[in-house]
């Protein structure tokens, strides 16, 4: 199995879930061992986790691109008369029969890949904004639970040829007890349990129909741990969603609270297009910069320079090491 930049789903499978691969050939005269079968190479998109479906085992996370496995292995072929040939048998009619190749039922997973991950209660503009920062085009109405599936959004910022982009992703809405399975539950959670950065959406007018902005955060952030996918520690904005029909006494006590934990709040209107380009921007910077800090973690310390007289003694302080290596070997045969 291989993870391909060129695949981005597992549609492939459905329709088409039983892969096996060619047998080998039967030996030959003279000798001849038969021709191996051809290996099957299934295709799968960055971001598939393979399960063994009987055991629940997880057997990889395809995270990179060109990721390759063995996933089930060929059997080994049988051995043919000439191996039981013996100096008093000669023509030996014995011989072996290959074994089986391995068969595995496994269970494939696709994690949304997306820099962004959109959190918050239901209805307060996670779907508007995806479709003001991308060319997305998700369902938005005026009830809870308009989103039933992850949307993908993809955000242009800067101007070519220095442009730059990120994915966002919309997920349907949380509710308090989510991770005990209200409303849809935290199953979609685990889509943006790889995103870099999350963005937290509370509504500050009063068509949200809870009174406190703050315990709306606390409750989220709540539901975040519990699905205990370490969600809660994510870097993340907070944005203060319906500014212009925002009530200033929820907003000023998210402020506090944004100021007292040291998160950045965004105050935007998805209708009025206020503070959507600051947000996008902010965005787009802070995921630049955790994209740089993990791409310096993934790259190898550079090799110490060492100057070439120094490099010279060191041959051949190695070079002796190993005469003598060679010597105490000579003297212990
Ligand atoms: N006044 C105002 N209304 C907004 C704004 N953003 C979204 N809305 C309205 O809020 C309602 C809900 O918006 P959605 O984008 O569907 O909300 P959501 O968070 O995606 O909701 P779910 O998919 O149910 O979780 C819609 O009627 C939007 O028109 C805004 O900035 N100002
Ligand atoms: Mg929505």
């Amino acid at each position: 199995m291989e993870s391909s930049q060129r695949h981005n789903t597992l549609v492939h499978f459905r329709f088409n879930p039983e892969h096996k691969a060619e047998r080998g050939r039967h030996g030959e005269g003279s000798n001849c061992t038969g021709r191996d079968g051809e290996s099957v190479v299934l295709k799968v998109p960055v971001g598939t986790i393979v399960y063994d479906k009987e055991t629940g085992e997880k057997v990889h996370d395809f995270a990179q691109p060109d990721e390759r496995i063995i996933v089930a292995h060929g059997g080994r072929g049988g051995r043919g008369n000439q191996h039981f040939a013996t100096s008093t048998h000669r023509a030996p009619r014995e011989h072996e029969q290959g074994k089986p190749g391995g068969e595995r039922v496994l269970r494939l997973e696709l994690k949304l890949l997306a820099d962004v991950g959109l959190v918050g209660y239901p209805n307060v503009g996670k779907s508007t904004l995806i479709s003001r920062i991308s060319a997305a085009h998700p369902k938005i109405a005026d009830y809870p639970f308009t989103t039933l599936q992850p949307n993908l959004g993809v955000v242009t910022i800067g101007e070519p040829p220095h442009e730059d982009s990120y994915v966002v992703a919309d997920i349907p809405g949380l509710i308090e007890g989510a991770h005990t399975g209200a409303g849809l539950g935290t199953q979609f959670l685990r889509h943006v349990e790889r995103t870099r950065l999350l963005a937290h959406l509370i509504d500050v007018s009063d068509a949200s129909g809870r009174p406190d902005p703050v315990k709306d955060f606390k409750v989220i952030m709540g539901e975040l741990e519990s699905v205990g996918l370490g969600l809660e520690k994510k870097p993340m904005v907070v944005v203060a969603s319906k500014m212009d029909v925002a009530n200033p006494e929820k907003v000023a006590s998210l402020r506090k609270h944004c100021k007292k934990l040291k998160l950045d709040l965004y105050e935007v209107s998805a209708v009025a297009g206020k503070g959507i380009p600051e947000l996008k921007y902010a965005l787009g910077k802070q995921v630049a910069e955790i994209r740089a800090a993990a791409c310096a973690l993934d790259k190898p310390a550079a090799p110490k320079k060492v100057s070439p007289r120094k490099a010279k003694k060191r041959a051949e302080s190695a070079k002796r090491v190993s005469k003598q290596a060679a010597f105490k070997k000579r003297q212990s045969r």
